[in-house]
């Protein structure tokens, strides 16, 4: 029997009808999605978020061993959030653009740590031509054919479209012929008009947004999507932002993951008027958004924008998957970012399996490639060091 405590808790955990809702399996509203924002227990809509989290992947947690790349930090976009993005390649700026060769190699030099996928990302550079990118690919993959390539946010596509003639099939087409695998979810940021002008007014709107992200789907090519949450937007801004995704993902099927993305605030243009956004925040955004999202398969913690201990708790809180080893972050660590550039894979099992959590490394396309249900084997101790013997 429920005692009459308990029950008091649930009358006042602001969950009310949307818990049997959820229980039942039925579609939230948007209106359900602001009043769960608003939920004073934060507590109990972690344990319903967990709850969907567990009957989709019962007890894994997931992560990849990855590399990012960020060729270029030139972007003649002027988005206000960004503390990455340089005017030119002027070193006396930090700006910098790497050539193809230095590119590739930064890329293949990481072969011998079994890396499974590339992540990469540039800025919006103004003067590099067409085929930087599809050689930069075509390079990777002659190289490394085994290694996934996710490339490329949905603005650089818009931009190239414009800026070489090509519409977005053709963009897409040429680069998953040079080796693309999937599309990562930057650029997203929030979809509301009234936010864009203000943040981000001179790239790529919400609709060319999801219409590259439909583009790729109807092609053949999974994407992921993210939020970027924590500055100017409203709660009801962040609903529509999903509502957007939860419609396209009914139409394509073709998302994978969905990643809530923390404001930095650190050199950029915004920062001083919103501090990074709380460890309440993030996890009641990462559970709303496992409530909400019902179509999305995953809720990704980037643990490099949450903080690795908070992503480690955000796997109670509907997350069920924390991206991967990343090796040298530049994006959140140019806007102010203390955790590691990167994580080995054996952080990554420690903190999923403090959390009670079993570690199953997934690959670009979320196939599962190994579940370690025991503890990975001690490392191999150091060489012992040289002693010098005297006669
Ligand atoms: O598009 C930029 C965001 C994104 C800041 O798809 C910032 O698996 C916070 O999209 N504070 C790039 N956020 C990163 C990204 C991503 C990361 C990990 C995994 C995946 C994936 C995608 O980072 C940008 C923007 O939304 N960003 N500046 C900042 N100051």
């Amino acid at each position: 029997m429920i005692s009459t405590l308990a029950h008091r808790a649930l009358e006042r955990d602001g969950l009310g009808p949307i818990r049997d809702k959820v229980l039942a399996g039925d579609r939230l509203t948007d209106a359900d999605a602001l009043q769960l924002f608003e939920a004073p227990d934060l507590a109990a809509l972690g344990a319903l978020a967990n709850h969907v989290r567990e009957a989709r992947h019962g007890n894994l947690a997931f992560y990849n061993r990855n590399v990012h790349l960020n060729p270029t930090n030139v972007c003649v976009a002027t988005c206000k959030f960004c503390s990455f993005a340089r005017k030119d390649d002027q070193q006396a700026s930090d700006g910098y653009t790497m050539s193809l060769d230095e590119a590739v190699e930064k890329v293949v030099s990481k072969r011998p740590l079994g890396i499974t996928e590339v992540h990469i990302v540039a800025g919006l550079h103004p003067t590099l031509p067409w085929d930087y990118y599809t050689g930069l690919l075509s390079r990777i993959h002659q190289a490394w054919p085994e290694l996934a390539i996710k490339a490329f946010t949905a603005i650089e596509y818009h931009y190239w479209a414009g800026k070489f003639g090509m519409t977005y099939t053709e963009v897409l087409s040429e680069l998953r012929d040079a080796g693309l695998t999937t599309i990562p979810g930057g650029g997203a940021e929030i979809f509301a008009p009234r936010v864009r002008r203000k943040i981000c007014d001179d790239k790529a709107t919400a609709d060319q947004w999801i219409e590259i992200h439909r583009t790729a789907h109807r092609l053949g090519i999974r994407s992921n999507a993210t939020m970027l949450y924590g500055h100017i937007e409203r709660l009801d801004e962040r609903v529509d932002h999903m509502r957007r995704l939860r419609d396209l993902q009914d139409e394509t099927h073709g998302f994978q993951v969905f990643i809530p993305l923390a404001f930095h605030p650190e050199h950029n243009m915004i920062g001083k008027a919103f501090p990074k956004p709380t460890g309440h925040d993030a996890l009641r955004t990462a559970a709303v958004a496992r409530l909400y999202l019902d179509n999305f398969d995953h809720m990704k913690a980037y643990w490099v924008s949450m903080g690795e201990r908070l992503a480690q708790v955000a796997l109670a809180f509907g997350v069920d998957d924390l991206d991967g080893t990343v090796l040298e972050e530049r994006i959140y660590h140019m806007a102010g970012s203390t955790v590691p550039q990167a994580l080995s894979e054996r952080s990554l099992h420690d903190l999923i399996r403090a959390a009670g959590r079993v570690p199953a490394e997934r690959n670009s396309l979320y196939d599962v490639l190994q579940v370690h249900e025991q503890p990975l084997p001690p490392a191999a101790p150091p060489p012992p060091r040289l002693t010098v013997v005297s006669a």
